[in-house]
């Protein structure tokens, strides 16, 4: 089955996507992990922020434990290298690309062993705004660095930890841009040209096409509300595919 985009409105075929295979022992995170991890990225202006809350209220509502964070940040660390790598330098210097790659990562590992592998042992569901993917797109597709080179740091950071299900929240780059706030501005859209958000997006959608069954792609362009529902109704249906194998595993041998 394939990742494919969702508009607005009715869609079948993503809906249908494979996640039967995304049980507790599927082998994206280690055996003892039981809770899922779904990120959600996409490049800039496409609602990650709004829709990562809104997906914490949907699991709520329904009594699952959720645990919503972000990259860069989550934690004391993260925040304060969120702090460093985010705004406009003083001097206009771009930063070299594998040192951003090095920081981004640093504040991933620290994510990852101090809020997101406890939260998914103690089966809560990890909500978290953009993960190893905004890495190989940003710094890869985007900056240049080869893909093979960033993988190395992804797996120093994450221990082989993947995620369940990501939701990317595609749009046309002069869309996404033209939506920031002006004092919303950070380094990206400064220093980087139209073109690099642009390779950022192609990038993305490329990692979509390359694992279908990770990937469900929505069109953030559609009203909040409508992304919204297109969220719930994928993450729900990967909630729905895992309860065989709970019961399963309730169920003595
Ligand atoms: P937001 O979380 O507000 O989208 O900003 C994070 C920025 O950091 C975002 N910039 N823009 N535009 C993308 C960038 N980023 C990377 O370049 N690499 C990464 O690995 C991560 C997590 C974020």
């Amino acid at each position: 089955m394939r990742a494919g985009r969702m508009p607005a409105g009715p869609r079948g075929a993503v809906l249908a996507r494979g996640s039967a295979t995304l049980g507790p022992m599927s082998g994206r995170g280690t055996p003892a992990q039981r809770g899922r991890l779904i990120t959600i990225e996409g490049p800039e202006g496409g609602g990650k922020t709004t829709q990562a809350e809104r997906l914490r209220r949907h699991f709520e509502s329904r009594g699952v434990p959720v645990t919503l964070t972000r990259e860069p940040g989550g934690t004391w660390l993260g925040e304060r290298l969120r702090e460093v790598l985010l705004p406009r330098t003083e001097t206009g210097a771009p930063h070299d690309a594998v040192t951003d790659a090095l920081l981004f990562n640093a504040a991933r590992r620290q994510l990852v062993t101090e809020v997101i592998r406890p939260a998914l042992a103690d089966g809560r569901t990890v909500v978290c705004a953009r993960f190893s993917d905004s890495t190989i797109a940003y710094q890869g597709y985007g900056a240049g660095v080869p893909v093979e080179r960033l993988r190395g740091l992804e797996a120093v950071a994450t221990d082989g930890l993947r995620p369940d299900l990501t939701i990317l929240l595609d749009l046309p780059v002069e869309s996404g841009l033209a939506r920031k706030a002006p004092g919303d501005v950070s380094r990206f859209e400064a220093e980087f040209d139209v073109e690099f958000h642009r390779r950022v997006r192609a990038g993305f959608l490329a990692l979509a096409r390359g694992e279908p069954d990770r990937f469900v792609i929505v069109d953030a362009e559609a009203d909040v509300e409508t992304v919204a529902s297109m969220i719930a109704s994928s993450v729900d249906l990967l909630h729905r595919a895992s309860e065989p194998e709970r019961l399963l595993l309730r169920t003595p041998s």
